[in-house]
């Protein structure tokens, strides 16, 4: 049984615990609350020179979300389509480096979700805004679908959109809050997944907004 959700016990008001979405995809809740501080600064650092910005998608759409990355390779969408890129777009130069504690963060979560030795060269940053979604997609840009993604939720609540396979299978809604990871591979690697449109439920620390940072090895 792996659900250990404690409700009732203890001084601390947030839950903790395992959820299970899949049989290699599991929410981790809370998990990252010891060291929020450390992954907004690490947060802070990146966007410092490397600003969130909407992209364009293919189908010449502007995102809702707002986007940047860390890591060797950061993920970008143009008129060209989706890829990975060693280059930031906007500002010619490398993305900024993956902070320690992501890292260390993305190993922790790896190892205990079951995917131990995670050896990330990417991160994806997310900023979601009321009113921003990600409609349901599927990431494959990566090379390597062996790795797992670790992904990591700080400010408002989001309710998140798990699908199969197929775009057109059932989606199962599963509210995602501050300090939850989340770990996905294996079997569950490509799963169609998105996030509703973001109500505006602000957050004491970060306010209307909600950051999401995924972790992945994409080269
Ligand atoms: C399920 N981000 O950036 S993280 C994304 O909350 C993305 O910003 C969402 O989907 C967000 O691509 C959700 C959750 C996530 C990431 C990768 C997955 C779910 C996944 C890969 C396979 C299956
Ligand atoms: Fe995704």
């Amino acid at each position: 049984m792996a659900c250990t959700l404690d409700l009732f016990g203890g001084d601390d008001p947030v839950q903790h615990g395992r959820v299970a979405l899949g049989p290699q995809a599991v929410v981790l809740r809370g998990y990252a609350l010891p060291v929020v501080d450390e992954l907004l600064a690490g947060v802070d650092a990146v966007t410092a020179q490397a600003p969130f910005r909407h992209m364009e998608t293919p189908g010449g759409y502007t995102m809702s979300v707002a986007l940047t990355n860390c890591g060797g390779l950061g993920w970008t969408t143009d008129a060209r389509g989706y890829r990975y890129s060693r280059i930031d777009p906007q500002s010619g130069q490398p993305w900024p480096a993956m902070p320690q504690s992501f890292l260390r963060l993305a190993a922790d979560a790896a190892a205990e979700a079951g995917f131990p030795g995670f050896a990330p060269d990417a991160c994806l940053v997310n900023r979601y805004e009321p009113g921003s979604r990600l409609s349901l997609h599927q990431d494959r840009n990566e090379r390597d679908y062996a790795a797992p993604i670790v992904s990591v939720s700080l400010g408002m609540p989001a309710m998140f959109l798990f699908g199969g396979d197929a775009r057109a299978d059932r989606a199962e809604r599963v509210p995602l809050f501050h300090g939850d990871v989340v770990v996905w591979g294996g079997v569950d690697r490509l799963r169609y997944h998105g996030v509703m449109p973001l109500q505006d439920l602000p957050h004491p620390q970060l306010g209307s907004v909600r950051i999401n940072f995924t972790i992945r090895k994409a080269g």
